[in-house]
């Protein structure tokens, strides 16, 4: 079949709407149509050039929603007509990964995803005869794709597609982060660096699980208001203060430092002060953020010798196909806020706005809709 996608032709230019060709599901595969899909940083991060594992020609996105519409040999746990939300990271439940229990890193398939490719070593996409990569195995900005049945969840059909395809990614990662990865308890003081896609979510949860205080760090003014709204009981506005007074501001608001800091930027500085403003002797720091080829952590030793813990969370340390469902009811029970998060909506046509209003700070989450 042909579908319109958004091409990736090359790093750091824009993407490119065109057609393409699709092949059809095979064994353990299953033909999506996408019906909104979220424009996540990491898109962007990709699109730049600066990932390792960035491939060119691809089709960019991890962040959607849809409907099956065709399932390949075997493939018993969706059929046509199931609303699903595509996984960048599977949960196939027999790797020795999903079987620890101490993950939600399965790896059954992560080899060729980081190669662009299905698990059988081809691409479904193509254009001319020449071939298209797939991206994190879910190559939403399409309004077809195939995806592998275990990176699949099932949601139930009355959620809107343009609202939940932010599940896929952001939501999930942000209050997974609070309550899987950190499991914050009530009465911690929590401290987010980056108030965008990832850290209104950070918030969101800690305030779900009834954090303390709530410090909120950007360069971006504009991002108070609405964290406000979110819970954030404290900003710090890091160009104001500077970026080697941020520790000692955060500290000084969370009484000797936060119990719970996460990085939302992707940045390495700000990593390093996310781990420095914790508290003495039982802090914990964890990265979101994904940084740019070739950079690296540091700290002194000293930090982490007097009791502080550096750790990093993937998708929020989600379990897709058990976790997400339950994700979705929480919205459509009103438990959680989507809706205001989604500052803009787009038919795929102007995705390259969506880069755009991301980099200059005025979106929170773009969402295309096909
Ligand atoms: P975003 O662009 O929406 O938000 C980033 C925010 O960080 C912005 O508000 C920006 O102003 C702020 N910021 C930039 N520099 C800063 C600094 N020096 N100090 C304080 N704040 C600063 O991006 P997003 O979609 O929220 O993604 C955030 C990061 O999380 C990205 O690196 C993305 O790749 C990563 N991410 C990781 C996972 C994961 O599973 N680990 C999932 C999704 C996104
Ligand atoms: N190719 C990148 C990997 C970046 C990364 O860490 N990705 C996160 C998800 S970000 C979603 O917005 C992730 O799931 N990591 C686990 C994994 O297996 O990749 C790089 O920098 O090399
Ligand atoms: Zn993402």
């Amino acid at each position: 079949m042909q579908t319109r996608a958004a091409i990736a032709w090359e790093a750091g230019k824009p993407l490119s709407i065109e057609t393409v060709d699709l092949e059809g599901p095979r064994a353990g595969e299953v033909l999506v149509e996408v019906k909104a899909t979220g424009i996540c940083h990491t898109d962007a991060y990709t699109l730049s050039g600066k990932d390792p594992e960035g491939l060119f020609p691809s089709i960019l996105g991890h962040e959607g929603a849809g409907i099956v519409r065709e399932v390949g040999e075997g493939v018993n746990s969706v059929r046509p007509g199931d609303h699903v939300i595509p996984l960048y990271i599977p949960e196939c439940r027999t790797c020795p990964s999903c079987l620890s229990r101490k993950t939600n890193l399965c790896t059954s398939i992560r080899e060729t995803q980081g190669k662009g490719i299905m698990p059988d070593g081809s691409s479904r996409f193509s254009q001319n005869g020449k071939e298209l990569k797939h991206y994190m195995g879910c190559s939403t900005f399409s309004n077809f794709t195939v995806m592998p049945e275990i990176a699949i969840a099932k949601i139930r059909e009355d959620a809107p597609f343009e609202k939940v395809c932010y599940i896929g990614c952001g939501v999930t990662t942000g209050i997974g982060a609070v309550i899987n990865t950190a499991d914050v308890e009530p009465g911690a003081n929590i401290a987010v660096f980056g108030l965008g896609g990832i850290g209104l979510n950070v918030i969101q949860g800690a305030k779900m699980v009834g954090a303390n205080k709530i410090v909120g760090v950007d360069i971006n003014p504009a991002r108070r208001a609405m964290a406000e709204k979110f819970g954030m009981t404290d900003f710090v506005n890091a160009t104001e203060v500077g970026a080697d007074k941020v520790v000692e501001a955060v500290v000084d608001l969370t009484g000797g430092g936060a119990d719970y800091s996460f990085d939302c930027t992707g940045n390495t500085d700000v990593m390093r002060q996310a781990l420095e403003c914790t508290h003495r002797g039982w802090g914990q720091s964890v990265i979101i953020g994904v940084a740019d080829a070739g950079k690296e952590i540091a700290t002194r030793p000293f930090q982490l010798v007097t009791g502080r813990v550096w750790k990093g969370t993937a998708f929020g340390g989600a379990r897709g196909r058990t976790d997400v469902p339950k994700i979705v009811d929480w919205y459509m029970d009103g438990k959680i806020n989507i809706d205001d998060l989604i500052t803009h909506v787009m038919p795929l046509d102007e995705i390259n706005t969506a880069f755009d209003l991301m980099h200059e700070g005025k979106s929170i989450r773009s969402v295309v809709t096909f």
